[in-house]
């Protein structure tokens, strides 16, 4: 239901009126690679459409008064059971990219997941947040590359790495051909236009650095400075040989926090355990990979049952409101996260947008707590869920 589209970050009151402001400030090729998904965008639909498949089953008369929005994972207490994924180039949405989404992240108490594809430095994020900080990452071709990430997240002081399973080779995202994007945006008649049409978004592409990774800059230029798409970055520098062995050593390379992020059936669950991993986040990349993938939601249940008890589990995707959280909690998840939901916010107003979104999203928690009678999330179980 949108009864007028939002004109100020003070109009936006959920996920979707973030998108709409988004769309109006963003030249199409960048609003399209944050909104657009694989093939058909079937499993992009699925992953929210799967929220609306069961109902929630309050209890009353609960005294109320008091709610504690916060939960426990990886070790790691955060304020909110909402984290922010990590995801990719940030700051080619706004000026402030990972900068602005860290402080808002911090403000609120949740965890902060920066890319492989980032591009604010490590350190930076370390000295901007005293908060937890997760590391999103990607195993490439070049081993020397990888040992450099690990090596930076531990000088930076991060607590956690993700490492993503998903993306062994680029998603068909067939609205960024359609749209010609590239990072950096390419130079044409059709972009050259569309950037005067959205003269503030022009001026933070001009003023962006590059990748958090000087390496990365390197890789991603070789040669040449030509734009490329993010599909054939991902498709020839991931290492497509990557397999349960390499996941477990890059795990005891690190030595702290470690995850996978892209799980999605119960005998890979149980793999992540075997190989000593801290947490999974259940996700199928906002449906940018496989396109008619099952949803996080879906698989919930079935992974909790075989793994909850040795491993946290994470239900990613999808996520536009409270009560999406308070379902996939009351299925087993420790907590729940996502990227559109806080990239439509960077893109529409900065910090400020973000802080609102966060904001949006906690007020729904608290007050849907109190509507189904619990005051703290803990409390939640399969009994105040009906799946269907
Ligand atoms: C994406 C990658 C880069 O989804 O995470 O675009």
């Amino acid at each position: 239901m949108n009864f007028k589209y939002p004109k100020s970050i003070s109009d936006c009151r959920n996920v979707n009126d973030f998108r709409h402001l988004a769309k109006s400030k963003l030249p199409a090729p960048i609003f399209h690679y944050i909104d657009g998904a694989a093939d058909d965008e079937i499993t992009y639909r699925r992953n929210t459409k799967a929220y609306e498949k069961c109902d929630l089953i309050p209890n009353v008369l609960a005294g109320v008064e008091d709610v504690d929005t916060s939960v426990e994972i990886m070790g790691m207490k955060i304020d909110i059971p909402m984290f922010c994924s990590p995801t990719a180039l940030q700051r080619l949405f706004h000026y402030d990219g990972e900068r602005a989404v860290a402080k808002a992240a911090e403000q609120y108490g949740t965890l902060f997941g920066i890319s492989s594809l980032g591009t604010v430095s490590l350190k930076e994020i370390d000295k901007t947040i005293s908060t937890p900080k997760m590391f999103q990452f990607y195993c490439h071709k070049d081993k020397g590359l990888n040992d450099a990430m690990i090596e930076m997240c531990r000088e930076a002081n991060f607590d956690a790495i993700a490492l993503t399973v998903d993306t062994i080779t680029g998603g068909n995202r067939e609205r960024d051909l359609w749209t010609g994007f590239t990072t950096p945006p390419k130079l044409t008649p059709q972009s050259l236009i569309s950037f005067a049409l959205h003269p503030s978004w022009s001026l933070n592409y001009l003023f962006r650095e590059q990748f958090s990774l000087p390496q990365l800059e390197e890789h991603i230029n070789k040669g040449s400075n030509v734009a490329v798409s993010i599909g054939d970055y991902l498709s020839t520098m991931l290492d497509q040989s990557m397999d349960w062995k390499d996941a477990e050593e890059i795990r005891n390379k690190w030595g702290k926090k470690f995850c996978l992020k892209g799980v999605m059936s119960v005998e890979d669950a149980k793999r992540a355990v075997d190989i000593g991993a801290d947490a999974i986040m259940i996700s199928n990349h906002g449906g940018r990979q496989l396109d008619g993938s099952i949803s996080p939601f879906e698989q919930l249940a079935d992974i909790v049952d075989a793994v909850g008890d040795k491993i946290d589990v994470i239900c990613d995707g999808g996520i536009r409101r409270g009560t999406h959280i308070l379902k996939a909690l009351s299925v087993g998840a420790k907590a729940c996260s996502g990227g559109r939901w806080y990239l439509y916010a960077l893109a529409a107003g900065g910090q400020p947008g973000v802080e609102k979104a966060i904001a949006n999203m906690k007020n729904e928690i608290e007050r849907d707590m109190k509507l189904m009678g619990i005051t703290k999330l803990s409390q939640l179980s399969r009994k105040n869920i009906k799946l269907r």
